[in-house]
């Protein structure tokens, strides 16, 4: 038998890191993952699929790493001989990247040079080809030169997060045409799911309506109610970014659904899936402000539908609702546990964005 297809995932504990590593191993790969160490486990979105150490040829592997230590990145490319590398890490957080721009700026901007390097060192010194993809956003748009957002139009980011992912998209685009590495740069709009973090919007919407239906909550705080974003869900756009590398000829293309709803439009549908009116338990807080706001985002993926296939499965309707119905349950076993007698942590730390 062939040997499997091997991936290195830098990210993997994050939301689509997690769809990506399941995707794979459904897929037949061998998936290397990097992983940062921490104090407290930090693998929670990829335990159903972790897969112990000691067994004979485990398809998930896990080492430590860290996107600005390109020693450690050298070493998971030197263990997992990968075809294909994702490059998902990134402090992924808008709001947050104007609180912290130098880390931010270090982990997409710097870091994604690194694993690029990396890479093609890795190439030269083994012959082995690799195919790499990088983590583009939509938030490069910024403040909109046309809409639909498609592969030409121009990038004017607002924040520290898009001024390092615009960066690290032509550092990408660059190793293409200067080394002819095979690489593409996957403009992803926002992408949902329960496994989102819990201070993006959605969740942040799909959590509060949970535990305020059960009572543990009684309202929720928000920001600018008014931006409009293209969502989809995370499982979809995983496939797209496998999909990119499995091309004759690598190139960058726009992931999107092709509709925009407003953030107050996601909270009245997720708030009304659960009997609930989200006018009556939305309070404003300019904390979740932004210095700079992208006011609105939607996708043109006509060149992912042609050349890839590519479609999404899940509208902003499903999304919602699914989303809903997960935190619904989520909510269920903290008022079990906390019905008998748990103390539940404090939720206030995760609520600063
Ligand atoms: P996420 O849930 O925040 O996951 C980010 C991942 O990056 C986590 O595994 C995190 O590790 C890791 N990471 C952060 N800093 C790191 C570092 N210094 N070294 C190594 N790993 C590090 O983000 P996501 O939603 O899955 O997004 C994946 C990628 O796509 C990100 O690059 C994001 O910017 C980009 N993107 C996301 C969207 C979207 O809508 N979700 C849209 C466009 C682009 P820990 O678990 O240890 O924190
Ligand atoms: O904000 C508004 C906020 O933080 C969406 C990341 O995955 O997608 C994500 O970035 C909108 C913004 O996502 C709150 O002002 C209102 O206009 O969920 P978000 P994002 O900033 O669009 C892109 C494509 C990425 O690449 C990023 O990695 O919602 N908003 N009130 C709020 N946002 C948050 N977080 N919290 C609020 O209370």
């Amino acid at each position: 038998m062939p040997d499997a297809p091997r991936a290195l995932i830098s990210g993997i504990t994050g939301q689509d890191g997690s769809y990506l590593a399941e995707f794979l191993l459904a897929k037949g790969y061998e998936v290397h993952g990097v992983v940062r160490r921490a104090s407290l486990f930090n693998t929670g979105r990829i335990d159903h699929i972790y897969q112990d150490p000691h067994e004979p040829a485990p398809r998930l592997r896990l080492h430590y790493g860290d996107i600005t230590d390109v020693s450690s990145l050298r070493r998971a490319l030197a263990i997992a001989r990968p075809r294909e590398v994702y490059n998902l890490a990134a402090q992924s957080h808008v709001r947050v990247s104007f609180d912290l721009p130098i880390s931010t700026a270090e982990s997409i901007a710097m870091g994604t040079l690194n694993l690029l390097e990396a890479v093609r060192q890795h190439q030269q010194e083994t012959g082995d080809q690799v195919r790499f993809y990088q983590a583009s956003s939509s938030e490069q748009y910024g403040r909109v030169a046309e809409t639909p957002q498609r592969e030409t139009t121009p990038f004017r980011p607002r924040s520290p997060y898009a001024c390092a992912k615009v960066m690290a998209h032509d550092l990408t685009v660059n190793y293409r045409d200067a080394y002819g590495l095979f690489a593409c740069c996957g403009i992803l709009f926002n992408h949902e799911s329960p496994r989102r973090g819990e201070t993006f919007v959605t969740r942040k919407i799909t959590r509060a309506a949970g535990r305020i239906k059960l009572g543990l909550d009684r309202e929720v705080f928000l920001g600018n109610l008014d931006a409009k974003r293209d969502w989809g869900f995370a499982g979809d756009y995983v496939r797209a970014m496998w999909l990119m590398l499995q091309q004759d000829q690598p190139g960058d293309y726009v992931v999107a659904t092709g509709r925009s709803i407003s953030v107050r439009e996601f909270g009245q549908m997720v708030f009304a899936h659960l009997g609930l009116t989200f006018e009556d338990r939305v309070r404003f807080d300019a904390r979740y402000l932004r210095p700079a706001e992208v006011e609105t985002l939607q996708g043109d993926a006509s060149k992912a539908r042609t050349a890839l296939g590519w479609q999404p499965t899940t509208s902003v309707e499903d999304l919602a609702r699914l989303m809903g119905d997960a935190d619904l349950e989520l909510a269920r076993r903290e008022k079990t546990l906390r019905d008998a007698g748990h103390q539940m942590p404090a939720r206030e730390g995760h609520d600063q964005q």
